[in-house]
């Protein structure tokens, strides 16, 4: 079913920190990799289900802020369907008996628990964000890593120069070879004779020698050491082998057109929302209906979803949506939303372009359009969201410049 795997002796760490401060409030109790996407999953589940599908079974999860959601998903999910529970493992920088301290920076973390992969017998390891949603087959990638003979690859993607500075920016020779690299430089040097710029994707393969050679050297000169800003410029600088690996050359199984080069960091409500929304479409960039590549997640142990009519006989409708298991609509028209697992919305309410978490309570009479309602809300009987701005920010909704309102917890208790 998976990918014959060409992943070889690797291990991985995913780092899964990131406050992502640009989604708040959704990330007020949760970090940015156990943000919902899609209704049933949760952000972190892409690239474990890549690192997984790809034949890496033995991945450490680097949490720490706010690392209750997180840590409870792996253990609940990744720790227990898979039947390979000491395989995913989340680990937090407080569990560690050495070093009391917090991570200072992505390469400072992984060089907290450097014991884990000095005590593997792992060839290489797969350094790798938790923050966005795409699909790659990474045993390509080390493949690739393989072939080069490289110490690291760094996994690389065009942007527009316009973007370009929110990543690190690279040259490289006409073997792909990395020839230079500025971690979020202001004024990005396009690629010559175009409007693009290499971007890293903050995803990394490390010959394992070199990895612990470059961690322990970089130790003695940074306190806050981070692939981006000190790891990498070392290397270069040290004539390490350093390579691109061009992620639009990956190719997974059953994967379609719209899907090539599809990589998204969805950082910011806006960009969140288009990528959940995106997924109702008729055909999407991306499919999440692609058995030969599955996304893992937490199953629950839920009911159906259902659709019924209310007692005076009003029918229940969901259309356009992705309605997830434990739903009940009874009454209730709802259009072009993405309901999470439980929710319950009731008669004569209506729900439109909307994306509800997980086991939100729509009472009667209700409208909600352009929102974002986080787990556990109650919405009471008669409310309206999304019709009024200035209501809305009233009640401490945050209402976005392109207008989504976002609800979350805090002011559901
Ligand atoms: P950023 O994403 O801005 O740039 P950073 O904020 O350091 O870098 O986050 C990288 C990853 O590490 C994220 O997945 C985040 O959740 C996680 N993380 C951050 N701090 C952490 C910590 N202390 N402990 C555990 N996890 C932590 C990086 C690269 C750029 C590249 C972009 C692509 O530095 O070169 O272009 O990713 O998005
Ligand atoms: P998720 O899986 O959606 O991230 P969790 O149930 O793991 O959510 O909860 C994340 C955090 O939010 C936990 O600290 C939990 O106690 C808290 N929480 C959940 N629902 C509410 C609520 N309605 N009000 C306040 N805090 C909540």
């Amino acid at each position: 079913m998976y990918a014959m795997s060409n992943a070889g002796n690797t291990i991985a760490m995913v780092l899964a920190g990131g406050k992502g401060e640009r989604l708040s409030p959704l990330t007020i109790r949760r970090a940015k990799p156990s943000v919902m996407f899609g209704g049933k999953y949760k952000i972190i589940d892409f690239v474990l289900s890549n690192l997984f599908n790809s034949g890496i079974k033995k991945v450490y999860i680097l949490t720490q802020y706010r690392a209750y959601s997180l840590n409870k998903h792996i253990r609940e999910s990744w720790g227990k369907w898979t039947g390979l529970g000491e395989f995913f493992v989340a680990i937090s920088p407080e569990t560690s008996s050495e070093n009391e301290d917090w991570f200072k920076g992505t390469a400072d973390a992984i060089l907290q628990y450097l014991r884990f992969v000095e005590s593997s017998d792992a060839d290489y390891v797969a350094i790798f964000g938790g923050d966005h949603i795409y699909k790659m087959d990474v045993s390509q990638m080390i493949d690739y890593h393989r072939r080069n003979r490289a110490d690291l690859t760094v996994a690389a993607l065009e942007v527009p120069v316009q973007e370009a500075s929110r990543f690190g920016v690279f040259s490289v020779d006409d073997d792909y070879k990395i020839t230079a690299f500025t971690e979020k430089p202001k004024n990005p040097e396009s690629i010559p004779g175009r409007d693009t710029c290499f971007a890293s994707m903050g995803n990394y393969i490390f010959s394992t020698k070199k990895l612990i050679e470059v961690l322990q050297e970089g130790k003695k000169m940074y306190e806050d050491l981070d692939f981006g800003k000190h790891v990498i410029p070392m290397m270069l600088e040290k004539k390490d082998k350093v390579f691109a690996y061009n992620f639009n050359d990956n190719i997974i199984p059953g994967m379609k057109t719209e899907e090539k080069g599809y990589w998204k960091d969805v950082g910011t409500i806006e960009s969140y929302y288009e990528a959940n929304m995106d997924l109702i479409h008729v055909s999407p960039q991306l499919n999440l209906y692609n058995y030969k590549w599955p996304i893992l997640t937490n199953q629950g142990n839920l009911p159906p979803a259902k659709t019924v009519f209310d007692e005076e006989g009003r029918r229940g409708m969901n259309i356009d949506s992705y309605v997830c298991a434990g739903c009940i609509t009874s009454g209730a028209t709802v259009r072009r939303t993405i309901l999470g697992p439980r929710c319950k919305v009731n008669s004569y309410s209506e729900v439109d372009d909307s994306i509800l978490f997980e086991n939100v309570a729509v009472g009667r009479h209700v409208k909600i359009k352009r929102a974002i309602i986080d787990k556990n809300v109650v919405i009471p009987d008669g409310t309206q969201i999304g019709y009024n701005h200035d209501e809305d920010r009233a009640k401490g909704y945050r209402v976005t410049e392109s207008g989504i309102v976002v609800v979350s917890m805090a002011e559901a208790k």
